[in-house]
């Protein structure tokens, strides 16, 4: 048993290789062992590398075949991989099929595929075909590396992450009109390196009109490698202009104008089959999402700068942070506070 573990934990480092480029496919990871008497060998190791590409255990079993052209033992072998093998015809042919055809004794999955068109069916088929196949070995780890893609598979909406930076006194921003200027700056250049790294791993990212409007944002990953996200924004009232930068061509923009309702959203996007989204504001936005409870993350940056005075009344400085009850500890990062809050 431990080492499976450790097995299917070398599955996962591979898995995330693919990080920045599988969505909204899972990130996998397989390694394929010769248990013999004199110890364990690695013959290859593979993961999903892109999106609409070979899956983990081709990737592995070529790799294996490559280094060992002396052939391969297959039914003394064991297939390590982080996801329960496919059983359907994708965009690739069944990854449970090739393992059958290459006849692989013992095969160790870290947990279920929990899509439809899988959902078991790739064990059922192994199983039938007289493969040993053992399932959920770091289960939670499995499961927690995909936690964007199980949501969309099991709750079908995309897995949100609200993020906002605020003052120590409590501000996103100071007060400002149509026209006055830049927004206050309030992130140190390593936590806005954080946040492109974010956009990477989110396929989508969202803001409110207003923040749209006065901030004009592009919102895309310029410091991270990766993606950009299809840029959100909501415009009841058709105000935004349209050389606004949330429209350039980097990036597709979906706007929407006549239902703004937090649920009928998540379902469009669901539909679109985008797994992830990023809220980055504004505050207004940001508290209606957290006033319908659906979302899963909430990243908080807290500075040491105060904006206002105890004289004043906050409006007149600026705009409050959504209203929201830490509950964890705060990490350190450039003298700023990092929250990460799980829902
Ligand atoms: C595996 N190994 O490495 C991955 C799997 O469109 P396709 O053909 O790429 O299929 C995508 C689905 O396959 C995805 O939704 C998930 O259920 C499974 N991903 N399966 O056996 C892999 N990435
Ligand atoms: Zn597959």
């Amino acid at each position: 048993m431990e080492s499976a573990k450790l097995y299917i934990s070398r599955c996962l480092q591979l898995a995330r290789l693919g990080e920045y480029y599988v969505a909204p496919n899972p990130m996998v990871g397989a390694v394929l062992v010769h248990h013999t008497t004199n110890g364990d060998v690695i013959l290859g190791e593979g993961w999903h590398m892109q999106y609409g590409a070979p899956h983990a255990e081709p990737n592995c079993i070529r790799n294996a075949e490559e280094a060992h052209p002396e052939g391969i033992d297959y039914k003394q072998c064991t297939l390590y991989v982080s996801l329960e093998p496919c059983s359907h015809y994708g965009k690739t042919p069944p990854c449970a099929e090739l393992i059958i055809r290459k006849g692989i004794g013992h095969v160790v999955i870290g947990t279920l595929d929990p899509n439809p068109q899988v959902a078991g069916r790739g064990v059922r088929m192994m199983q039938e075909a007289g493969i040993e196949v053992t399932v959920g070995i770091l289960e939670a780890e499995c499961r927690a590396l995909n936690k964007r893609f199980f949501c969309l598979q099991e709750q079908h909406r995309p897995y949100v992450i609200l993020k906002w930076a605020e003052t120590a006194d409590g501000y996103i921003d100071k007060q400002r009109g149509a026209e006055l200027g830049s927004p206050l700056v309030i992130s140190t250049p390593l936590i806005k390196l954080l946040v492109h790294q974010q956009r990477a791993q989110n396929m989508a990212i969202m803001v409110g009109t207003r923040t749209a409007l006065l901030d004009n944002p592009r919102l895309l990953t310029t410091r991270w490698s990766g993606r950009h996200p299809i840029r959100i924004t909501l415009d009841r009232h058709g105000i935004l202009p349209a050389d606004s930068k949330i429209f350039s061509d980097d990036a597709p923009t979906i706007v929407y104008r006549d239902n703004t309702n937090w649920s009928f959203i998540l379902c469009d996007l669901a539909a679109r089959n985008i797994h992830s989204v990023l809220v980055e504001g504004g505050s207004m936005l940001l508290q209606h999402i957290i006033d319908s409870g659906i979302y899963d993350e909430v990243h908080i940056e807290v500075s040491d700068q105060s904006i206002g005075s105890s004289s004043e009344p906050s409006h007149l400085v600026g705009v409050k942070a959504p209203h929201y009850i830490r509950t964890t500890q705060p990490k350190r990062v450039d003298n700023h506070l990092l929250y990460i809050e799980k829902h």
